[in-house]
């Protein structure tokens, strides 16, 4: 069978609404078009609580999919809730979707409308002519519940059928900034293919000798060095053992780096015009990209970074959208957590799991030594609606 793998498609992202719509319309018809089945490993919408005209835009397009005949279909199914349709189309919560563990989510809505199989936590088993696929996936947890998590689901493969691993997790190898990331070879065995989203860029790796594979995002978030490559989604063919990234048309990215050291404000100005000019050129005039001016290290003696207006450098572009980051100019760091926030590193951290890392270790430099755990009193503390009733849960577990 052939299993198309579209990943972070960010429904709703305001800063590109219009990409994130057009970019995983186009990605999912193409998927369709050339596969038997779709999974989507997460990060369907940009939103725990997308608004009524995101739904809208979600259901025009899975709606779209499920009017088509697939050449298989789902024969099997356990998860959290029951199965609304049989179409292939298997997907998984994100980061962005995550909530509480009983709370419904955006991608359980699509899955209530007959629209997609929400196999979080569960098994989905595909058919296609006697040959099976079974879908295992894990939605979005804060990382370091991960583990533990993979523990109590205990996933059994299929026996005679091709058995694939799914979540949305950092991953040490691909993030090596955090002990709470599981090292890629502490996933279970026994898998035939890994897929993972959550990271914005494509990555091929091996897990216990098996493919591990993260398509990237359909759309433009992080704006990191990464998401210069083209965007689009695998296919992988379980008769060939192979896989194919398929390219879809986006917008262009393109990062370029200046040098500042010893110049004064005019020159740093002339210099960020060329690379502008030369980033514009290179490619095709259809679409404005966007361009990332990075600058960096220390300017004359007596001018700071304050003193380059960015804002009117940016805004001088028709024909690119441009944004000037000063942030590497030396003078203007100003505080460890500042330096922190706006470090590279931390681009690749959620703001939420940025937050989860600070409150563990003031619980851990304060002895924390409750059986309840640090993410889950996190996720409890930071769900949506009725704090004082999740407040008073979470003292009552802690003192019971
Ligand atoms: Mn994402």
């Amino acid at each position: 069978m052939r299993i198309a793998i579209v990943s972070d498609t960010h429904l709703g992202y305001e800063r590109f609404r219009e990409d994130a719509f057009i970019q995983a319309k186009e990605a999912l018809e193409q998927a369709q078009s050339v596969s038997d089945m779709i999974i989507m490993p997460g990060d369907i919408f940009d939103y725990r609580h997308p608004k009524p005209d995101v739904i809208a835009e979600a259901i025009i397009i899975f709606g779209g999919l499920s009017k088509k005949e697939f050449p298989s279909k789902v024969t099997s199914f356990e998860g959290k809730s029951p199965l609304y349709t049989d179409k292939p189309i298997i997907l998984i919560p994100g980061t962005h979707e995550r909530r509480s563990d009983t709370a419904v989510d955006p991608t359980d809505l699509l899955s209530l409308a007959g629209l997609v199989v929400n196999v979080s936590m569960g098994k989905a088993v595909v058919e296609k002519n006697g040959e099976k696929v079974a879908v295992f996936g894990v939605g979005g947890v804060a990382e370091e519940r991960f583990k533990d998590t993979l523990t109590q689901l205990a996933f059994k493969p299929v026996d005679g059928a091709f058995n694939i691993l799914m979540f949305h997790q950092s991953l040490y190898e691909l993030l090596p900034f955090s002990k709470d990331f599981m090292h890629i070879e502490e996933l279970p065995e026994g898998f035939d293919l890994y897929v993972d989203g959550h990271i914005h860029n494509k990555v091929e790796l091996k897990c216990h000798g098996k493919p591990f594979l993260v398509p990237g995002s359909t759309v433009l978030t992080q704006l990191k060095d990464g998401e210069q490559e083209q965007k689009g989604f695998f296919v992988f063919d379980t008769e060939k053992k192979s896989y194919a990234f398929h390219p879809i048309s986006s917008r262009r990215f393109v990062v370029v780096k200046v040098d500042v050291s010893g110049e004064e404000p005019n020159r740093v100005s002339e210099k960020i015009e060329e690379c502008i000019k030369a980033a514009v050129a290179s490619g095709s005039k259809a679409e404005k990209p966007l361009i990332r001016v990075e600058l960096k290290g220390k300017m004359k003696e007596g001018f700071k970074a304050s003193d380059l207006d960015v804002n009117r450098i940016a805004s001088a572009h028709q024909e690119a959208i441009v944004e000037v980051a000063r942030n590497n100019v030396e003078e203007l760091a100003s505080g460890k957590d500042v330096e922190d926030l706006q470090s590279g590193m931390l681009e690749n951290l959620s703001i939420r799991d940025y937050g989860m890392g600070i409150f563990l270790e003031k619980l851990r430099a304060n002895g924390y030594s409750l059986k309840v755990s640090p993410s889950r009193l996190f996720e409890i503390l930071s769900s949506d609606g009725k704090k004082d009733a999740a407040v008073s849960k979470a003292i009552e577990e802690l003192f019971s």
